[in-house]
């Protein structure tokens, strides 16, 4: 049966997933992004107690090697549904979510069975050999600008050839424009490296910054207390993408920041901890420390959130 000391492969998640919904079916709904380039379902999750609650927005695994991303969001969207404990239970309870376990589906699918270490999509080049685009460099809020995405093919880091060139990065905007009132909190998950970033990403200019750049600050502030309070210590580092990690233009957090004008959205990169020696080889030991990691942060970065109104 699933559970958190392993790595599953899509199809396993999506079997979970279809049981879940089968369990709950009061409180949860799929929804379903689109089709991948290879033509398999991006699905979602909503998990809602009642109705018109504000909505988080969770995108997960958009780079397909990062497996704990994933993990990760199956275990909290068990814990949503299942916690006895009153913090979580609020957390289920106050909020709609709306979860997305596995974006990049190709990718992730290759990742399991031909090359664990693959990044991007799946979807081949007309002009070249190299195959896929980081899906979160493709969308279309300072595509391409700035450095920290490539315009050639073969980088990990290529933003595509236009903006929304991948059948996925099209997909999840017209997903998110047309249901973009039913969400104000937007969380991408990665990893690794052990980051909270918020917007922008397109910039490293500290004077180019966001109207409520302090409010951010304070959401990250309680995020990484809470997490370093927990028992393992875990020390994130948080702070606006482009000057505490890099520049990196067109991302999903961003489109959503600067198009959809979504006041909160950031990016979550788990472990492993910068310089550690797994980095997205995460030992499955380290799934449910992670998640109990993602759960004090969550708790305290949507708690801090509603406190700022
Ligand atoms: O480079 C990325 O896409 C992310 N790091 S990763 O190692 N997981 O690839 C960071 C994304 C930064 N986010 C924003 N620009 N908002
Ligand atoms: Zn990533």
């Amino acid at each position: 049966s699933f559970g958190w000391t392993k790595y599953y492969e899509l199809e396993e998640i999506q079997a979970w997933l279809d049981e879940i919904l089968a369990t709950y079916p009061e409180v949860t709904k799929e929804f379903i992004v689109g089709q991948s380039y290879e033509g398999r379902t991006i699905r979602g999750i909503t998990i809602s107690h009642g109705t018109d609650k504000p909505g988080i927005f969770i995108e997960s695994n958009i780079h397909a090697r990062e497996w704990i991303t994933s993990a990760s969001a199956t275990w909290f969207i068990n814990q949503l549904l299942t916690s006895q404990d009153p913090d979580v239970r609020n957390l289920a309870d106050s909020y709609d979510w709306h979860i997305v376990p596995v974006f990049n589906v190709d990718g992730f699918d290759y990742s399991h069975k031909k090359d664990r270490m693959w990044r991007k999509t799946r979807q081949p080049h007309s002009t070249n050999a190299c195959i896929g685009a980081d899906a979160n460099r493709n969308f279309d809020s300072y595509w391409l600008q700035n450095g920290g995405s490539s315009d050639n093919p073969c980088s990990e880091t290529f933003a595509g050839d236009v903006p929304n060139s991948e059948p996925e990065a099209k997909a999840l905007v017209e997903y998110l424009t047309a249901h973009q009132d039913e969400f104000k909190v937007y969380l991408s998950f990665h990893s690794y490296g052990l980051w909270l970033l918020s917007p922008y990403g397109h910039t490293a200019d500290p004077l180019e910054k966001p109207e409520n750049a302090d409010d951010l600050l304070e959401i990250g502030e309680a995020f990484t207390a809470a997490v370093k309070a927990l028992p393992y210590a875990t020390d994130y580092v948080h702070g606006p993408t482009g000057t505490t990690l890099y520049v990196a233009s067109g991302t999903s957090v961003d489109w959503v920041f600067n198009e959809l004008n979504k006041e909160v959205a950031f990016t979550l990169e788990f472990r492993d901890k910068t310089g550690g020696s797994y980095g997205f080889i995460l030992p499955p030991v380290q799934i449910i420390p992670n998640c109990e990691e993602l759960m004090a942060g969550m708790l305290a970065l949507i708690g801090k959130t509603k406190d700022l109104g």
